[in-house]
């Protein structure tokens, strides 16, 4: 099955161009995130409190779903086919013979599992054993893809053990100084010894990709993309933010608005080795505001920083969806012609992030284009 215009269903090929199909998440079934060797999870301003274990009050499922649900209504409203994840039960336990976690998290943030590169789908290794299963509310949706055209390709990352010997746990109580000591070497929660990567890492800019080495996605992680990607004609650049000290998700930091034009976190910088692709390129580099919430003022079971206020979700390369109260934001997105929709979004925020991470994109306008001649 293809489009009228003889595309697959399947095809996307950056973060910009005109959106047609896409996943939207939901809190259904919900669980908190257990503390495990890759995830110290904490209540906001208060680390000695027990973090919450088990499902999340059905209150707060209510109010995400909404917000969830409103996204999809102006998404339909745009002519852009919606697509929601199979109910599943996070509650279950998990026991692998490598490790055991009391509960798994939620299908709220497909993008950090999920990622279209062209017309091919591929489920990401993930780096957290709560999410070890999260490809599952996506692959009904897989195999109808897969299914509906022979040029749709599918792909599953291999699978790290999540040994404990897959995790430096010391890396979450490093003092501030041995954080700045280390920030050169990159190194996080995960170890080199298993390829480990999330898909929220990655950028994709038509023929490149642009892959953030973090805690969730390691040097051999971006090894295998480059391996696997590159023999089929794309590029893999690994990036770094030297002064994030837990980097977790390329869509707070570094996020391509259309051809030529990338907001970026004015606390997270870009090595500065590895600016001259962009600029050298004709990328222009655009600070984002400051947010309008703090890192305190966010949701008390939070674990994003306060840059979800940049993890927007373009619908074109002239229309981006922000969450309604980051003002300054909408302010300079309008300044540089963009037409700007808002939603509401803050009670999404304590289940891992924000639109862009809320989404996956199936199919938007568009081909392999090289942006980086
Ligand atoms: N899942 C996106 C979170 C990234 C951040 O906290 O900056």
């Amino acid at each position: 099955m293809a489009n009228g215009d003889g595309t697959a269903v399947v095809n996307s090929w950056n973060e910009w161009d005109t959106l047609r199909e896409v996943v939207v998440g939901s809190a259904d079934g919900a669980c908190y995130e257990p503390t495990e060797p890759g995830n110290r999870p904490q209540v906001r301003d208060r680390p000695d409190e027990p973090f919450p274990t088990g499902p999340k009050p059905p209150e707060v499922i209510a109010k995400a779903n909404e917000e969830l649900d409103r996204l999809a209504e102006v998404l339909e409203s745009r002519g852009i086919v919606v697509r929601r994840p199979a109910p599943y039960d996070f509650s279950q336990p998990l026991r692998t013979p490598h490790f055991g976690v009391e509960n798994q998290y939620c299908a709220v943030c497909p993008r950090d599992v999920m990622i279209t590169v062209g017309n091919e789908i591929i489920e990401a290794t993930m780096s957290r054993r709560a999410r070890y299963f999260e490809y599952e509310p996506y692959r009904h949706l897989v195999y109808e893809y897969w299914e509906s055209d022979p040029r749709i390709s599918w792909t599953v990352a291999p699978k790290p053990t999540m040994a404990s010997a897959m995790y430096r746990e010391e890396f979450w109580t490093w003092p501030l100084e041995e954080r700045h000591r280390r920030m050169h070497q990159s190194e996080f929660c995960v170890t080199q010894d298993e390829v480990v990567f999330d898909a929220a890492d990655m950028n994709r800019f038509g023929r490149d990709i642009v892959v953030q080495e973090s805690m969730t996605t390691n040097r051999a992680g971006i090894r295998w993309l480059k391996r696997h990607l590159e023999p089929r004609g794309f590029r893999v650049h690994p990036v770094h933010f030297p002064l994030d000290y837990f980097p977790s998700h390329i869509d707070c930091t570094f996020v391509p608005l259309r051809t030529g034009l990338i907001l970026t976190n004015p606390d997270r910088p870009l090595r500065e080795d590895e600016v001259a692709l962009f600029t050298e390129n004709d990328w222009k580099l655009v600070e984002a505001p400051e947010p309008v919430l703090s890192n305190s003022e966010m949701p008390t079971h939070c674990q994003s920083s306060k840059w979800l206020s940049m993890n927007v979700l373009s619908i074109s390369p002239t229309t981006v969806i922000c969450e309604e109260q980051e003002a300054p934001l909408h302010d300079l997105l309008t300044d540089m012609g963009f037409e700007v929709l808002t939603v509401p979004f803050r009670n999404v925020f304590e289940f891992g992030g924000s639109l862009h991470c809320a989404t996956w994109d199936i199919r938007r306008d568009g081909t392999a284009e090289d942006l980086f001649p």
